[in-house]
C-alpha cells in the first residue's frame, strides 16, 4: 500500500505576519553596511547639508512655492545612483519580503533620498515660521537646485496613503539607514497596529494612554491601542511599513543630518500578501480625501504636532 503523505504547511513570510498584526515589519539583518556608508560619503559630497540649503526670507517671499518641491522623475538624486542600489533592492532578505507581501513583478513607486535636517542647518527665519507646523517638508524653502532631495524637520504622525488620494494601499514604504541612527538622529516613531483602522485623514486623533501606548480613533467610531515603536539602528538598518500604519519624526536633535533611503513598492499582478493584510483591516482601504492641513496654495492651515510631544 501507498502512504499518503499529508503536505508540509507552509507557513506565511514573517513580514505578512507582522504586516497583519503590526502593519510594520523591521528586518533583522542589515543591508551591506559597507555599500550605505560608501552611497552616503557619494550623498554628501554633492551638496553642503547645512543653511546654504535654503533661500533667503527675501528670495523665498518674492515667489513662494509650496506645491512640486520634492524629488520628481528628472530631478531626483538617487537617479544619479541608480546602479549603487543593488545593496538594497537586491539584498535577499529585502527582496524576498517584497516578493511576499507585494508578489511578483511588484512596481516600484518612488525611490529618493530622505534628509532630516539639524536645527542649526535650519536658518533663524526659517524656524520661527514653521514652528508647530506638523508637516516639515522643508522643499519650499530650499534652494530649487537642491530639490532632489526631501528635507524634513520633524513630521507629525502621518500614513503614507497622505500623498496618494483615492489609490488603495496597495503599496509600502522601505527605509533604510546609511549611518547609525540614535534616538538624536531624527528615527521613526511608529504606532505598530495602527494600520487596522484603514485610511483616516490627517490630522489624526491620538490620545497619550501611557509612555509607549496610545488611543487612536478613526473618526468613524472605532479606536485602537496602538504601541509605539522608536526605530533607531545602525548603518544598514532596514524596515518596511504598511500606506497606513501611522509613523513620524521629530527635529533632528544631532548636529548633523540624518540621511536615509525611502522607497514606495506596490502590489504587482500576481497573488501577494498584503491582500491578506487588507482582508484583515476594518476601514477603508483608499481616502477621497487624505489631509485638512494645506490651503489650496500648499501652506500649512493647521498647527499642532503630536509627535513632538513625545
Ligand atoms: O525621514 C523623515 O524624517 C520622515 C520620513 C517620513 O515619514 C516619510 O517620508 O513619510
Amino acid at each position: 500500500m501507498t502512504a499518503v503523505r499529508a503536505a508540509a504547511p507552509v507557513s506565511p513570510h514573517p513580514a505578512i505576519t507582522d504586516f497583519i498584526a503590526d502593519g510594520a515589519h523591521v528586518f533583522d539583518d542589515l543591508v551591506d553596511p559597507q555599500a550605505a556608508a560608501a552611497l552616503l560619503a557619494d550623498i554628501r559630497a554633492t551638496r553642503p547639508f547645512d543653511h546654504r540649503l535654503f533661500l533667503s526670507e527675501a528670495e523665498f517671499d518674492a515667489d513662494p512655492q509650496h506645491v512640486g518641491v520634492n524629488p520628481r522623475p528628472g530631478r531626483n538624486l538617487l537617479e544619479r545612483f541608480e546602479d549603487r542600489l543593488d545593496f538594497v533592492e537586491q539584498a535577499p532578505h529585502i527582496a524576498g519580503a517584497l516578493r511576499a507581501l507585494l508578489g511578483e513583478g511588484y512596481e516600484l513607486l518612488n525611490r529618493k533620498v530622505v534628509c532630516g535636517v539639524p536645527q542649526a542647518s535650519v536658518p533663524a527665519w526659517l524656524q520661527a515660521r514653521i514652528l508647530g507646523n506638523p508637516v516639515n517638508n522643508l522643499g519650499a524653502y530650499v534652494r530649487p537646485e537642491y530639490r532632489d532631495v526631501t528635507y524634513f524637520y520633524g513630521i507629525d504622525f502621518h500614513q503614507d496613503l497622505i500623498d496618494y488620494r483615492d489609490r488603495p494601499a496597495d503599496f509600502l514604504t522601505l527605509y533604510v539607514y546609511l549611518h547609525p541612527v540614535s534616538r538624536l538622529d531624527a528615527p521613526l516613531f511608529l504606532l505598530t497596529g495602527s494600520h487596522q483602522l484603514g485610511g483616516t485623514v490627517f490630522p489624526h486623533d491620538l490620545t497619550r494612554q501611557g509612555p509607549e501606548a496610545w488611543l487612536y480613533r478613526d473618526g468613524r467610531g472605532e479606536e485602537v491601542e496602538v504601541r509605539q515603536r522608536l526605530l533607531t539602528g545602525p548603518a544598514g538598518f532596514a524596515a518596511i511599513w504598511h500606506a497606513c500604519t501611522l509613523h513620524g519624526t521629530q527635529p533632528d536633535a544631532a548636529d548633523h543630518e540624518r540621511i536615509s533611503l525611502r522607497y514606495l513598492l506596490a502590489r504587482g499582478p500576481a497573488p501577494a500578501g498584503i491582500d491578506e493584510v487588507n482582508a484583515a483591516l476594518r476601514g477603508p482601504l483608499a481616502l477621497p480625501q487624505t489631509r485638512l492641513d494645506l490651503a489650496p496654495d500648499g501652506q500649512a492651515v493647521v498647527k499642532g504636532n503630536i509627535v513632538n510631544q513625545v
